[in-house]
């Protein structure tokens, strides 16, 4: 009798197998076999497109982006030069990301910045990449504080670059201590229609509360347009699995995302590197088919910096000159 009860239960044992994992393997890909992606840059791709959660090129195939943000301008706008950029194309780099701070000296308090960031553009077409205009929030954390400057410079931006198929319009890197709901949501909502109002189909990326890590929140209450896609941001050394398992759920829940910044360290930048981690998430982001900026191309003296103190700008770089957060991030260009 036992006998029998125990062969029962583990007949249910196995049944309830099967359908448990089944669900926890999503639908929309097979993560076994990584989409087939192209890599080449804006001359090959064109303008860019969402197509359900891939980002696509013109054609409509699915496209990955992968390449350097830029560490805030105001400090290290040196290395958003057109040698710096043809450093990283060399690996294999198609985007960069322009990090225009709003605060802690930057564009609110130093305009001049829009020149760093248009120098910035045409260091980018030059080497045939994709570049991601950053309004850079983060001791500001509440985007609404600066709605209106937001608007202004968005459809400066836009007037100046409808016709460059080359960029792409980051309009809120990390809110923090604010609702997605209150907040974020209604600021993405005024942004996107001042761009919108100057470029139809330019690429929007927008972030979200708690430093770009609440997909979820975005996930269940997107906005309604076409071509925006939502980003994700961590730190190998703080962020581990439970963000991927959200970033999974928001995917499978039909929002695109874009890690449009991730670093090796920890979330402040520093406190060493942790490429096990780093591995586990390029491995994530590989099998989806998803597009990433590494924080930070710059000579800092901190453990994110890609780049040994004291490397210029303006000539190749060595492997040795890059630090191993840098000769890490580099080697993955590729993937
Ligand atoms: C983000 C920011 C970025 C910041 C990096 C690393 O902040 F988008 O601006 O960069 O992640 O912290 C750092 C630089 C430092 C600089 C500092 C202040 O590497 O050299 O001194 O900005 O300008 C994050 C990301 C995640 C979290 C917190 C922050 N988090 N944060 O999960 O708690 O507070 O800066």
């Amino acid at each position: 009798m036992f006998k029998h009860f125990l062969l029962f239960f583990l007949m249910l044992l196995n049944l309830s197998a099967t359908p448990a994992t089944a669900a926890t393997t999503p639908s929309f890909s097979d993560y076994n076999q990584p989409p087939i992606v192209h890599q080449g840059g804006v001359n090959q791709n064109g303008r860019l497109q969402v197509i359900g959660t891939q980002l696509c090129n013109a054609d409509g195939q699915p496209v990955v982006l992968r390449g350097m943000s830029s560490h805030g301008l105001q400090w290290y706008g040196q290395f958003t030069s057109a040698q710096a950029m043809a450093n990283t194309a060399e690996y294999g780099a198609n985007v960069f990301r322009l990090a225009m701070y709003t605060a802690e000296g930057g564009y609110l308090s130093q305009p001049g910045l829009k020149e760093t960031v248009k120098n910035g553009v045409n260091a980018a077409i030059q080497n045939d990449m994709y570049v991601i205009i950053d309004w850079h929030i983060l001791s500001d954390g509440n985007p609404m504080t600066h709605l209106e400057e937001a608007k202004a410079f968005f459809k400066e931006m836009a007037q100046l670059y409808k016709d460059t198929p080359n960029v792409i319009y980051e309009i809120c890197n990390e809110p923090n201590n604010v609702s997605w709901a209150g907040e974020v949501r209604p600021y993405a909502e005024a942004v996107t229609a001042a761009i919108r109002a100057e470029d139809e189909q330019a690429l929007i990326l927008i972030g979200s509360p708690t430093w770009s890590q609440d997909v979820h929140l975005a996930a269940a209450n997107p906005l309604p347009e076409h071509n925006l896609m939502y980003t994700c941001h961590f730190y190998a050394g703080t962020h581990g699995e439970w963000l991927r398992q959200r970033v999974d759920e928001a995917l499978q829940a039909g929002l695109p995302i874009f890690f449009s910044e991730w670093g090796v360290s920890r979330a402040d930048g520093g406190g060493g590197v942790f490429l096990d981690e780093a591995e586990k998430w390029l491995q994530f982001m590989n099998q989806r088919g998803l597009s990433w900026c590494g924080w930070s191309l710059c000579d800092k003296n901190e453990s994110s910096a890609a780049l040994n103190p004291g490397v210029s700008p303006n000539e190749p770089w060595t492997e040795q000159q890059l630090s191993e957060a840098g000769r890490f991030i580099f080697s993955h260009f590729k993937d």
